[in-house]
This record gives C-alpha cells, sequence and structure tokens, in this order.
C-alpha cells in the first residue's frame, strides 16, 4: 500500500474500533479501553481530529481511582458478556474500594505504563502544527493537568514508597509486557492456590494458541489478580503481602519521559512552581534508579525482583530502557545502541524487518509467536523512535521509522509481528497499531 492509501485505512480502523469517546483496543479480542493504548490512540488520532484525541485521554481519566490510579481498563458497558476475560464481573469487588471510581464495576484494579502525559502534550503540538483547535487543545489540558499529576504522584509514592525513582509493579497485565519472559522467574515463584476455576476467552480470538499465554501463565495471572482483589486492591496491603513485586524498568523509563511532558503542561497551564519542582525532582529521581538498574555485563537495564531480592536477566526490549528515557552516561548509551544493533535483537540477519524482537532471540524462552516472548511490536518502536529523535539519533530514528513502515505496508495493523517471516499476529485492526502508523505518517510529511 502506499502512503496514501495506508493512512486511510489505518483511519478506517481507528473510525471501526471507535465507541465515541474511546476505541476499543481491538475489534473483538480486546472489546473494552485500555489504559496505554487509549494513550497510543490519541496520538494517532490527533492528526484527524484533536477533540476526539483529547476525549478518548479525558474518558480514561474521569475513572481515575481516589489515589490518582489511572486503571489499565475501563469497562465497556456495552460489551458481549462473554467477550473478554477477566471482565467487569471478575473486577466486582476491586470496585467495592473506596477508592474506585463510584457505581457498579468500571474498571480493573491494576495500572500500565504511563504514556499520557505524552499523549496529552502531542496533542496542543500537533493543534500548533495544524494551526486548528489550539485554545480547545489548552483547554483540554487545564482539564487534563491535574489528573496527570495525581496519577504521576500515585505512582511516585504508592508504587515507589522506597523513593528509588522505579515503578513497582504487582502483576505482569501493569507492564503492559504482560508474558515477557522478563517475568517468569518471578511468577515461578507464585504457588497458585486452591480452588482457581476460570474460563479462558482470548484463545476464542486466536487461530494458534501458541500466539497467547500458556495454561500455566494464565493460571499465575488469574491467581495473582485474586490475590489482590482480596486486598480490597489496597496499595499497602498488595506490597505487604502479594508475592509478586517487581521494579519495571520499562515503565520507569516511560514514567521518565511522560514526567518530562508533563512539565511542558505544566509550563503551559500556568501550574504553582511547587508543583515543577516535584515533577522535576520525579525526573532526576527516575534517571538515578535506572542508572542503578544497568547491568555492565549484559549491557542492559534490569528489572528487580523485591521478594526474592535479585536483578531479572533476560534480554528483552524492556533492556534498552535507557533509550527511552534519555538515562544513563555516554559510554552506557553507545553500548545500547550497539546492543539494539547486535545480532542479538535488530541486527540478527535472519529478521524481515531491521527492527527489535520483544525478547532477544538468544534467549531460550524466546518464542517467535507467542505474544512478547518474541514477536516484534510496533507501539514498542514508536516508542524507541520517538525517544531517539529527542536525544538526537535522528538518522537512527528515521531508519526504524521507515523499517516499521514497510512492516504495516500491507494495512492489517496486527498486534504484533512474527520478527523472521513478517507476519501479522494476535488480533488485526488493532488500534495502537494504526495509530502510530497514523503518527509516522505524520512525520515524514513534516520531512516533506
Ligand atoms: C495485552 O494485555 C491484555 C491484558 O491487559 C490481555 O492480554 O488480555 C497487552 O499486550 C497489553 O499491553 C495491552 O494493553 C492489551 C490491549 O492491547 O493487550
Amino acid at each position: 500500500m502506499n502512503h496514501e492509501a495506508l493512512a486511510a485505512r489505518a483511519g478506517a480502523v481507528l473510525r471501526q474500533n471507535d465507541m465515541g469517546v474511546w476505541t476499543k483496543a481491538a475489534p473483538s479480542l480486546y472489546p473494552h479501553q485500555w489504559s496505554w493504548d487509549s494513550a497510543f490512540i490519541a496520538i494517532g488520532l490527533a492528526h484527524a481530529d484533536t477533540r476526539r484525541a483529547a476525549d478518548e485521554i479525558l474518558c480514561l481519566l474521569r475513572r481515575q481511582w481516589t489515589t490518582g490510579k489511572v486503571p489499565h481498563i475501563v469497562f465497556n458497558p456495552n460489551a458481549p458478556p462473554d467477550s473478554y476475560f477477566p471482565g467487569p464481573e471478575h473486577w466486582a469487588a476491586a470496585a467495592e474500594s473506596s477508592e474506585a471510581p463510584p457505581g457498579p464495576a468500571q474498571t480493573s484494579g491494576l495500572c500500565q505504563p504511563p504514556v499520557h502525559a505524552i499523549a496529552a502534550r502531542r496533542i496542543l503540538e500537533v493543534a500548533e502544527r495544524r494551526d486548528e483547535g489550539i485554545e480547545d487543545a489548552r483547554r483540554f489540558l487545564r482539564e487534563a493537568y491535574p489528573r496527570l499529576l495525581a496519577w504521576h504522584r500515585y505512582l511516585a509514592t504508592y508504587r515507589d514508597p522506597e523513593g528509588s525513582g522505579l515503578v513497582t509493579i504487582y502483576h505482569p497485565w501493569e507492564s503492559g509486557t504482560d508474558n515477557s519472559p522478563r517475568w517468569f522467574e518471578a511468577l515461578e515463584r507464585v504457588e497458585v492456590g486452591e480452588g482457581l476455576a476460570y474460563e479462558r476467552l482470548d484463545l476464542q480470538h486466536v487461530k494458534d494458541p501458541s500466539e497467547r499465554p500458556t495454561r500455566e501463565t494464565y493460571d499465575r495471572f488469574i491467581w495473582l489478580v485474586e490475590l489482590i482483589k482480596r486486598t480490597g486492591c489496597d496499595d499497602r496491603v498488595v506490597h505487604a503481602t502479594s508475592p509478586f513485586l517487581v521494579k519495571d524498568v520499562l515503565m520507569s523509563a516511560i514514567l521518565v519521559r511522560a514526567n518530562e511532558a508533563l512539565l511542558e503542561v505544566a509550563e503551559l497551564v500556568g501550574a504553582p512552581d511547587e508543583d515543577k519542582e516535584k515533577i522535576s525532582a520525579w525526573i532526576s529521581r527516575g534517571h538515578e534508579g535506572l542508572a542503578g538498574r544497568w547491568d555492565p555485563d549484559l549491557g542492559l537495564c534490569l528489572d528487580y525482583d523485591l521478594r526474592a531480592e535479585c536483578s531479572l536477566a533476560t534480554r528483552t526490549v524492556a533492556g534498552l530502557s535507557p533509550l527511552i528515557s534519555g538515562s544513563g552516561t555516554a559510554e552506557q548509551r553507545r553500548t545500547l545502541l550497539a546492543n539494539l544493533d547486535a545480532a542479538f535483537f535488530a541486527g540478527n540477519p535472519k529478521l524481515r524487518w531491521p527492527l527489535p524482537p520483544s525478547t532477544s532471540p538468544g534467549e531460550p524462552r524466546f518464542h517467535p509467536r507467542s505474544y512478547w516472548r518474541g514477536p516484534v511490536w510496533p507501539v514498542m518502536n514508536w516508542l524507541l523512535w520517538w525517544s531517539l529523535e529527542r536525544s538526537g539519533e535522528e538518522e537512527r530514528a528515521a531508519r526504524l521509522r521507515l523499517a516499521s513502515l514497510e512492516q504495516l505496508a500491507d494495512g492489517r495493523f496486527g498486534e504484533y509481528y512474527e520478527p523472521f517471516t513478517g507476519e501479522p499476529l494476535g488480533s488485526e485492526d488493532q488500534s495502537w497499531t494504526a495509530a502510530v502508523v497514523l503518527d509516522w505518517l505524520a512525520a515524514g510529511e513534516r520531512r516533506g
């Protein structure tokens, strides 16, 4: 497909999944609003309609918990009852928390990576570039700012009581890279209790079960949800009791960039100096935290298991997190860039396109079809591209963008891609894939 046809097709996918003021993550596999999906979706939507992009973010932020947590799923009240598990019925106990939005179960009790401030900032940027809807975008930022600040404060406090600059997750679903081998060692330490009975619905939507997590992994996912629900989704109790408690470097790196965006928003909306000082302190702390997770042997940044008190040493794209946050020394940066291009990542000669697989093909748990265990994820490449551009690596960023557009040129907008054959896997017409295509195409137009 040429770029014009690809843009039209991406726009059509987003319209097809559009629910009015929010967008389904995928037509049938994911019938609800997912938190970080919506942030990427807003980035794509902004190129067609900045107002609609703003609604996407506001709709999510309006379901924020009183602690500041932005939930990982906002449920679609009209989704067929058997379309997604665990759905609103399964999270009903969480809705009873006094911190949850009032009324029947509207959200899950987890959260996901905080891409939202990056998306919010970008909405105004696009409006200014198009010279259209600027006042409206500024109004949106004034409305979103206090909620985004509360969200980041939640991550800096409840999710980092140690003040380490690193975000703690309670469940692999919070990382967004759910089935990544990053979590396997920590998950293996989770003992599934008695009486776990549930029916998986995800396997009804994909042709090949190997594209989804195994039964053993899913049991642990659901068991962890069960334990979190038993605490009433109380962060302090989860911290004290959960068998899975991990410092996530990718989420922490995204938070650094999101705080940078929030600082710009704070400036734009005339926020008080104390806010700006606070946000700046979060940024510095984030860089320090990530610097502390550098592993000189692997030349990557590693997650940390708070329960087992050990690093989780696996080569996944999350290891490249300092490239996303712009952290680390010049030498570490050179090492990371060399590793990105190395045969164990995007430089593997067998790859269909020179794009980093979610897990290095050199890892024993690498699987080319299984979700987050090997396939290439366009949204991860968008994050890398966007950050590389911001840190002056324009040429490398341009190569990543062009290879990504080639990968997506068939207009099927897979959720993820087999790294060696380029086959789209998981859901097709995945909203965030269509959204990043729109942003990449717009970046090409800017360059003429
Ligand atoms: C995947 O996660 C959900 C659970 O949140 C699932 O597999 O059921 C992940 O890829 C996650 O990052 C993404 O936000 C979600 C919706 O696209 O799907």
